[in-house]
């Protein structure tokens, strides 16, 4: 209903002016009291709002929910070989796997108790902010903005990686001034596709990008001639380059353009499930630290006598339970997955058909940069 100013005032009518005037009155006779019924209602409130909130955050951890539903839901790649790919079985394989696998084994006793979610670059950040997976693993780069404005949290990084460009061989090109003129492929969604522009911009070369939703257009489009090179992580290069007709007709230039250390990463707003991704991944890298490995680490766990590492593997002290874990979790880990040095020569190292150096991913006293804390 609209009304004009002089209707309302007739609306309002004498009638309804005194029975105001009685309630103001009645409402001051009472108000101490009511203001004390009103403070005791409110700290009533206030305290059993405390209860539920506190109930709340011992018990709404994903951690709980993922142990309720007895399987893990990871975001993965399904175009990575051996970071994440799906095998002749329909399996998801690789190094980011593992640490999916690692997780489940920890959290679950089961390293096989993991949903996969194969996801393109654009999809990933979408899929951990509505909650459709409990953590992503898929060659993800840390960076500021995704850490705040998309609301991920990083664990520690599983693999340092930088940028670099394939190209083929007969095309001549060695170094990025002979990009000038030219296309370059790359995918939507990346850190590939803003440190390029940047780059190019700063060294003023003029080329023309050719964005694509996925690893198979991107280098479809490369193989097919559309673009004169590739640009992603070095990784990916390496991975991707194993599936071109020709490997042999192409090179990886030496050039690396930007920092891209890749890691695990769950929801900001959950400090209990962030604390166990972020130490089950401290777990693989101290079991090597301490050449604890898959087949070793049922006879570590009886003889060992060294507290830090009776600690860890949860025969003495509380370190593991303190994470909401059961005391058998990093045995559980490191029996069904391995631990660090394991995972990588199995998907990229010595083991694997890419037989790439760990280079910085060796740990600190081989010169490289993994490192865990203590378990304490
Ligand atoms: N590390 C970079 C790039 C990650 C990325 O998505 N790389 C591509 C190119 S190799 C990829 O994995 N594509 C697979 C897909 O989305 O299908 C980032 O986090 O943005």
């Amino acid at each position: 209903m609209n009304l004009h100013a002089g209707e309302a005032l007739q609306a309002g009518g004498v009638g309804v002016d005194l029975r105001e005037a009685r309630a103001m009155w009645h409402a001051a006779r009472n108000a101490p009291r009511e203001k004390e019924i009103r403070m005791r209602k409110l700290v009533t409130l206030v305290v059993a709002l405390s209860v539920v909130i506190g109930l709340a955050n011992a018990q709404d951890s994903l951690l709980d929910e993922i142990q309720d539903r007895g399987t893990l839901v990871c975001g993965a790649n399904a175009q990575l070989p051996g970071f994440g790919a799906i095998d002749s079985d329909g399996n998801f394989t690789g190094f980011d796997v593992d640490f999916c696998r690692a997780i489940a084994a920890a959290v679950l006793g089961d390293a096989d108790a993991v949903e996969y979610r194969g996801l393109n670059a654009a999809e990933r950040f979408t899929a951990l902010q509505t909650g459709e997976i409990d953590v992503l693993i898929r060659n993800t780069t840390w960076t500021s903005s995704r850490d705040s404005e998309v609301g991920a949290n990083f664990a520690p990084t599983t693999f340092y990686d930088g940028q670099g460009f394939i190209v083929r061989e007969a095309s001549g090109i060695t170094e990025l001034a002979d990009f000038e003129g030219t296309s370059i492929c790359v995918q939507s969604g990346t850190t590939t596709e803003l440190n390029l522009a940047d780059v190019m911009a700063a060294l003023d070369i003029e080329f023309t990008p050719l964005t694509f939703e996925s690893a198979d257009q991107t280098f479809g489009a490369y193989e097919a001639g559309q673009c004169d090179s590739v640009t992603t992580d070095k990784s990916g290069l390496v991975s991707r380059s194993s599936l071109l007709q020709n490997p042999d007709e192409h090179v990886i230039l030496p050039q690396t353009i930007s920092k891209e250390p890749l890691g695990p990463a769950v929801l900001h707003g959950d400090d209990t499930w962030f604390d166990v991704v972020k130490w089950v991944t401290f777990g693989t890298i101290f079991a090597e630290e301490y050449g604890i490995t898959s087949d070793n680490v049922l006879e570590v766990a009886a003889n060992a006598e060294a507290p830090v590492v009776r600690r860890f593997l949860g025969v003495d002290g509380e370190a593991l339970q303190q994470l909401g874990l059961e005391s058998d979790a990093m045995i559980n880990m490191i029996q069904q997955v391995g631990n660090y040095g394991e995972i990588f020569d199995r998907h990229l190292g010595a083991d694997s058909q890419f037989n790439l150096d760990r280079g910085l991913n060796a740990l600190y006293t081989d010169g490289g940069l993994m490192y865990a804390p203590p378990f304490r």
